[in-house]
């Protein structure tokens, strides 16, 4: 598609491209917008530069932000990886060590509850993909506003119950009446239908499962809870709990790994775009670039379809692990 650019816009895009500052990138970018043709065949590249226009002005608002004094230090962590985790639960049930069982990072860990005052961000690996967990103070009467703030932006959310507390049932609905408070409700699936307040796929982590009593708590709270929540049994000192964790983890996040090689190039599966589960060919490609998405004629895929390099369209809804080879 011809796009005809005029002289003075490639003239804005190259100061774009030079720009030292992201000021004098801001001003470039306002510049292209100005004087970019307007029909069809800029469509796209109008779409792109409005949305990198508007992340270049939060960027500017957030670093002013930095200098002048906020209300709350913790109101918004950057999403990294495939998806975001908030651990929650009630004071001293295992939050920070399963973050330090599961990441590099190193918050504190304390056998008296009320140790966590500030999240915690670590990444948690899976497979080829990085899950982002953030560890945050306990849930309880005195719980500050933005640790609800946190868990309402997160992706899904990660609630732990002590097995080896004395009764568990109570303390799970505690912690979810402590939640409900700040209206965020925990479902196994998001409803069509919007709910008022915030809803949050979660998953129930039974803790230190490790500790007498655990397993005949775990029972009670499965016959209690499974047909509501998925329930886990995890300890820290038991290997093979956390590499099933990390999998309910990404099974949690209902996502789809999706490579995609070049015609010619070898079948190998490295660094995967993630997507919802649900998601098409031509959202894949989107992934990819948008240039090529629009260009989409059909793929080939390795993975879910009946053969090997089966020709599949647009619309076809892609499952964890395929490979595609796209066609424009
Ligand atoms: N035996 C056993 N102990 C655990 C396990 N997980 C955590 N603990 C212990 O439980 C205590 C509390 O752990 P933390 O990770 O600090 O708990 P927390 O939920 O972060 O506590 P707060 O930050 O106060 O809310 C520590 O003494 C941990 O070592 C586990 O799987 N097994
Ligand atoms: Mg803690």
């Amino acid at each position: 598609m011809t796009t005809n650019l005029s002289p003075e816009f490639l003239a804005a895009q190259r100061r774009y491209r030079e720009a030292p500052t992201p000021g004098d990138k801001l001003a470039a970018l306002k510049e292209m917008l100005s004087t970019i043709p307007r029909h069809k065949g800029t469509e796209r590249m109008r779409v792109d530069l409005k949305a990198r226009l508007s992340k270049l002005q939060q960027q500017l608002e957030r670093q002013h932000s930095k200098r002048t004094v906020r209300s709350s230090p913790y109101e918004h962590i950057e999403r990294h990886g495939a998806g975001q985790f908030v651990l929650v639960g009630l004071p001293n049930c295992g939050k920070s060590r399963l973050l330090a069982s599961l990441s590099a990072a190193r918050p504190e860990v304390a056998d008296y509850p009320f140790s966590t005052f500030t999240p915690t961000v670590g990444m948690m690996s899976f497979e080829d993909i990085q899950i982002q967990l953030i560890d945050l103070p306990p849930l309880s009467d005195f719980t500050e506003g933005w640790v609800y703030g946190l868990i309402r932006q997160a992706d899904a959310i990660a609630l732990l119950v002590d097995l080896s507390a004395s009764d568990p049932e109570a303390e799970l609905l505690e912690a979810l009446a402590l939640l409900e408070g700040a209206r965020i409700h925990l479902v196994d699936h998001l409803p069509q239908q919007p709910l008022s307040g915030t809803v949050k796929r979660a998953l129930l982590l039974g803790s230190k499962s490790d500790l007498p009593g655990a397993s005949e708590h775990f029972k009670a709270l499965q016959d209690s809870y499974s047909d509501q929540l998925p329930l886990i049994a995890i300890s820290v000192e038991q290997r093979s709990a956390l590499e099933t964790l990390r999998r309910a983890l990404f099974t949690r996040l209902e996502i789809v790994r999706v490579y995609t090689r070049k015609p010619g190039e070898p079948l190998v599966r490295e660094r995967p775009y993630t997507l919802p589960r649900g998601s098409t060919v031509l959202q894949a490609a989107k992934q990819v670039h948008y240039q090529l998405a629009e260009k989409l004629d059909y793929a080939r895929l390795w993975g879910s379809a009946q053969y090997d390099g089966q020709r599949v369209e647009r619309d076809y809804v892609v499952q964890d692990g395929d490979l595609l080879e796209l066609h424009g």
